[in-house]
């Protein structure tokens, strides 16, 4: 039950109308209050922390100076959004935050009036704040566009097309730069040098002419986010004026949390007590089988190079990030640069692995096809979060990859199943002369023991793991051990396919010849991804093997923990089973019958055709 300070604070925050009737004398305490508050439920509830303790005030001196939601506010990815939800009405929601049904840990346009913009992937926001000052000022209304974007996520090349459009059109836009000197790693780049320059003259009263002024925007600041009469009072000054405008705001990553002061990283993101608990013994994640093969491999390899586009701890790249420095590049919050960085890099001899979430390839997919696959140049992509990520839900769910990577000619896509063959595949992959990718779950798999010798895969060929009866389940990646769970119970037969692409023809085509039904698993839309591969394979060899597809369906799935996500996908042991069994029993009578049926979207069965048939 929460506590009477909390109860009145959540009463206070039903609405920031109340807040602007406080006094500015008074707001100090207020923030301290919400501080507090979101440190208490995020301890309990997990989820992002010091981004969000960093910017309490000014959350509040924003909320306090602009006529939210009519003056357009709009945050940058939205990790630090957590005080904003709590001063928009969500207080009473916050203990909810990232779990099946509760509030969402980035920001939705479906959530409140106040999430101007959704987001969760990086430098959208002055875009987004460009397009809604450009609106207002089509539509002859008043309204202020305000951007809130940190020094991390200005490291993207999208910030700078925006600011760099938004200055030429002289748009009437407030771009609020939260400057922690912090991305979730230490901010990298010149930019960092230039932003402490900037400081420091400014401070000695003679600023230096800055990036932001050449761009056409006039620069205001430095202020100090903490302080918030100065924060107030700076704010309101910018809202007076018009035309670009750029407010330089320094902030504390974790201010108010010793501890998340102490060590920003760490805090960045933090789980619910519960999840120590539930960490089972024997178990590591995938991202560590990959951090720790890329040591062993840079070892005795010179010219192997890591590539991350700021994500070094997420990709478990700290050791290696340690022990080569001069082998490993923290490019920024920059997914495009990466990819064709590492495309030079290819082109003079060096093998370089771009370490880099599913969902953030999303951003680099021209550069993935223009830059190495048209080359043909042999960079490794290691794709971490492929599948359902769980509780950063929809933005973050790496549930495209399968399709959007199987219709690059030349790319050679592997889906490993568990830890031991990531780092087969992985091992495989550099002695490959062209393009890889190699995607891999948000989950634990089983330690490596000692002994465990690394080995060569020979690509593009599956892994008959189980002979059974009347159905073959051909599996692409993680889901390999519910499938061995239900075609136990099933007596079907088990394929792990290991490979996208190149994929195993002659098993399909002879698990097809031996099967009444093949099904496909993946966790990847079912739109084109890995059991449409199966379809036109078997379309194009005339085989007519029934098919059920089994997958992630056509909609963003929402957060949750990924094996509820998983679940309700029907794609753990029991809902394979049961698919596949309800499959098997409308077979019998239609084994007399050629005439092909379809289930539903997410379970669609389908006689395959030739395209000529159709
Ligand atoms: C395109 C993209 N790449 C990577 C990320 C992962 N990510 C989330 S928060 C963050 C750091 C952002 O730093 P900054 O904008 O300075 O905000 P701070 O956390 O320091 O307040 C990163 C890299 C992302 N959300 N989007």
């Amino acid at each position: 039950m929460a506590d009477t300070a909390a109860e009145d604070a959540t009463e206070a925050w039903q609405d920031p109308v109340l807040l602007r009737t406080l006094k500015v004398t008074e707001l100090p305490a207020a923030a301290e209050q919400l501080r507090r508050f979101v440190l208490e439920s995020v301890t309990r509830s997990g989820g992002h922390l010091a981004a969000g303790l960093g910017v309490v005030e000014l959350t509040v001196a924003l909320h306090y100076v602009f006529d939210t939601p009519r003056d357009a506010l709009v945050w940058d990815i939205g990790h630090q959004a957590y005080p904003h939800k709590v001063l928009t009405g969500r207080g009473p929601r916050l203990a909810t935050i990232r779990q099946r049904h509760g509030l969402s840990g980035f920001l939705s346009r479906e959530e409140s009036p106040y999430d101007t913009f959704g987001a969760g992937h990086s430098s959208t926001s002055i875009s987004a704040a460009l397009g809604m000052a450009i609106a207002y000022a089509q539509q002859g209304l008043p309204q202020h566009a305000v951007a809130v974007i940190g020094d991390g996520a200005l490291q993207a090349g999208m910030a700078y097309e925006a600011l760099n459009h938004a200055g030429a059109l002289k748009a009437n836009l407030l771009v609020v730069l939260n400057d922690n000197d912090m991305s979730i790693s230490r901010s990298v780049g010149a930019l960092v040098d230039s932003l402490q320059r900037v400081r420091k003259s400014a401070a000695s009263e003679a600023p230096a002419q800055t990036l932001f002024e050449h761009l056409g925007f006039r620069y205001l600041g430095p202020v100090d986010g903490h302080d918030l009469p100065a924060l107030v009072g700076a704010l309101s000054a910018a809202k007076a004026s018009s035309g670009p405008r750029l407010l330089h705001v320094v902030t504390r990553k974790g201010r108010g949390h010793a501890p998340a002061e102490a060590n920003p990283i760490g805090f960045h993101a933090i789980a619910p007590p519960s999840a120590a608990k539930s960490s089972a013994g024997g178990e590591v994640s995938y991202s560590q089988i990959f951090g720790d093969w890329m040591c062993e491999e840079a070892a005795h390899n010179a010219r192997l190079v890591a590539i991350t586009p700021a994500m070094c701890e997420g990709s478990a790249l700290v050791r290696f990030a340690r022990e080569f420095p001069a082998r490993y590049f923290d490019a920024g919050i920059a997914e495009q640069h990466s990819v064709t960085l590492a495309a030079g890099l290819a082109c003079r001899g060096m093998r370089p692995l771009v370490a880099i979430y599913s969902t953030f390839l999303q951003r680099a997919y021209d550069q993935l096809i223009h830059d190495v696959c048209i080359q043909k140049l042999p960079v490794v992509f290691a794709l971490d979060r492929a599948g359902v990520v769980g509780p950063d839900g929809a933005t973050h769910n790496g549930a495209f990859d399968l399709s959007f990577l199987r219709c690059i000619p030349g790319l050679t896509v592997m889906v490993p199943a568990d830890g031991a063959e990531l780092r087969n595949m992985l091992h495989s992959a550099v002695h490959l002369s062209g393009p890889v990718a190699i995607r891999y779950p948000r989950t634990a798999t089983q330690a490596l023991a000692q002994e465990q010798q690394v080995q060569m895969l020979p690509i593009g060929q599956a892994q008959l793991c189980r002979t059974g009866q009347r159905a073959a389940l051909l599996c692409f990646g993680p889901l390999l051990p519910a499938a061995m769970k239900a075609a136990e119970a099933l007596d079907a037969t088990v394929v792990n396919m290991r490979f996208l692409k190149p994929l195993d023809v002659a098993m399909v085509l002879r698990m097809a010849r031996r099967h009444e039904l093949l099904v496909t698993l993946e966790d990847n839309t079912l739109a084109g991804g890995a059991g449409s591969a199966v379809g036109e394979c078997l379309w194009e060899h005339g085989a007519r093997t029934r098919v059920l597809q089994l997958g992630l369906p056509d909609r963003f799935l929402p957060h949750g923990s990924r094996d509820q996500i998983l679940s309700e996908a029907g794609l753990d042991a029991d809902g394979i089973q049961n698919a596949v069994r309800t499959r098997l029993e409308q077979l019998l009578p239609a084994r007399s019958s050629p005439s092909h049926s379809r289930a539903n979207a997410a379970h669609h069965g389908a006689e395959p055709m030739r395209p000529s048939d159709a």
